[in-house]
């Protein structure tokens, strides 16, 4: 590996302002040589005992700067793999500043973004999906995304990968075997259990395709875009289901002007809610400028609520949007609000052309109905399906990417097979298919994508 290590580095590992307590990390060949110039200990001033708490006084020449609890962790027993020293400090940004500079002083550098778990990475304590599952797991905003991140890091993931990868490097040296006997006419592979191996592996393979678009909301979320004309209640809808006074709601229409975006944890997956400005042809310079918005949001957006009022007669605006949003290839819902009030006649024509079960009456004055569409928005966004307990997901394009190319692979040595093709056709495939999985977990990733990855994480980590 070209990766130069023999530096050191630090950062401050918990983040700015003001806590209980505050980390410093180092990690490389020179740390405890760095740290022992400016920590004065209790005991002695030689490398406190590895893995073990040690109590003492960081110091700048005889100034005291902080009381301290340092950790000293042996390479390669420790995160990175490499010597670390975490400083446990009080937690003030001044008090962590001037520690990280002291450090620096002392043939430090500062640490990038990720470069702790890159080093992690490149010292094989953990592959990169587990590393990208670090990431996840701190930016985890909900249940089920934090579970999911945690298998990932756990390794459930890598685990499948790599039992595939078995499988595939096996027959590969089998098939490769057989080259080597070049005019001989050997099968070490028997074509039969490649055939039936490789069933088995596209099988395992489409399982966990399957599961993404269900990873990816956990992990993502969803991007949910509440849209109709002005005035039938759009923001009243979105207050009501976070539960606050977040948008202004009046009896004006052209209330909301610019959209606005909200979260959402419906029983631990995520919904990023937008509020559209109403959408009508006559309209000011600002209310044409929020409109626009609202178009953008509704090409963006992963699910639609689409609402009427059903008190009022039925506009050529509602008929518009209404055309539009059953053009847009995301679920929609059809949503008749203010159904506390007199029902206008109009409102069966919305039920001509749109399935029964996706028309939802509902008052975001009364809350009426509001549990259905809450139930409704997570069970289209987990396709009835939730995530059980124990189950391996994917959660990132990159990885189903990978996966999908992998299939073709597959697919195409099975093709070989059926034609009777020679080893070197099939083998070249089972190739491609283990490098497209090593992808996943890091042995065939090209840097530049390495860098990208590691480049996500917040400094310290
Ligand atoms: N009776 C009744 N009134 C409602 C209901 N929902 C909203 N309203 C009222 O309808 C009016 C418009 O509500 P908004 O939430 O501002 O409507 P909007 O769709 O966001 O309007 P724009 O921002 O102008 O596009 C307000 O006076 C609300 O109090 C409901 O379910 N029942
Ligand atoms: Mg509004």
């Amino acid at each position: 590996m070209t990766h130069m290590m023999n530096d050191t580095i630090a950062a401050i590992a918990t983040p700015p302002g003001i806590g209980g307590i505050a980390i410093i990390r180092i990690s490389g060949p020179n740390a405890w040589n760095a740290v022992k110039h400016i920590f004065k200990s209790d005991i002695s001033n030689t490398a406190p005992e590895s893995h073990h708490a040690c109590h003492g006084w960081i110091m700048n020449g005889k100034e005291p700067v902080d009381e301290v609890l340092l950790t000293w962790f042996e390479a390669p027993n420790s995160y990175t793999g490499e010597e670390v020293v975490e400083v446990s400090g009080h937690g003030g940004p001044l008090i962590c500043q001037c520690i990280l500079d002291l450090l620096l002083n002392h043939g430090i550098r500062t640490a990038e973004p990720g470069e702790f778990t890159k080093r992690a990475f490149l010292n094989g304590k953990l592959d990169l999906n587990q590393a990208e599952a670090v990431a996840d797991l701190i930016h985890a905003k909900t249940e089920y995304a934090r579970r999911v991140a945690a298998y990932q890091l756990e390794g459930r993931l890598s685990e499948r990968i790599t039992t595939i990868r078995d499988t595939l490097i096996r027959n590969c040296s089998l098939l490769e075997l057989e080259l080597d006997f070049g005019e001989e006419d050997v099968e070490f592979a028997s074509r039969n259990d490649l055939k039936s191996g490789l069933i088995s592996i596209q099988k395992s393979l489409n399982e966990l395709l399957s599961t993404f678009n269900r990873g990816r909301v956990c992990r993502d979320g969803i991007r949910l875009v509440i849209a109709g004309r002005p005035n039938v209640g759009k923001s009243s809808l979105l207050n009501r289901l976070i539960e606050k006074e977040r948008a202004i709601v009046t009896d004006v229409p052209g209330t909301t002007r610019d959209t606005i975006e909200e979260m959402l944890d419906i029983e631990g997956v995520l919904f990023v809610i937008t509020d559209t400005a109403g959408l009508r042809s006559e309209s000011g310079l600002v209310e044409k400028e929020g409109i626009r918005r609202t178009y953008a949001a509704l090409n963006a957006a992963d699910m639609i609520i689409w609402m009427t009022d059903a008190s009022q007669p039925w506009l050529p605006e509602d008929e518009n949007l209404l055309l539009s949003v059953r053009q847009a290839q995301v679920p929609c819902f059809y949503t008749v609000n203010k159904i506390d009030l007199k029902p206008h006649p109009d409102i069966s024509r919305l039920t001509q052309g749109i399935p029964n079960q996706d028309i939802l009456k509902i008052s975001a004055l009364t809350g009426q109905g509001i549990d259905t569409l809450i139930q409704k928005l997570k069970s289209t966004a987990l396709s009835g399906d939730v995530p059980h307990e124990g189950e391996t997901l994917i959660t990132r394009a990159r990885h189903a990417e990978a996966v999908r190319s992998a299939l073709n692979h597959v697919q195409s040595a099975q093709d070989s097979i059926k034609k009777n093709m020679s080893q070197e056709f099939i083998a070249l495939d089972l190739r491609g298919a283990l490098e497209a999985l090593g992808c996943i977990t890091g042995q065939t990733t090209p840097d530049d994508i390495l860098n990208q990855i590691f480049s996500e994480f917040c400094i310290g980590k």
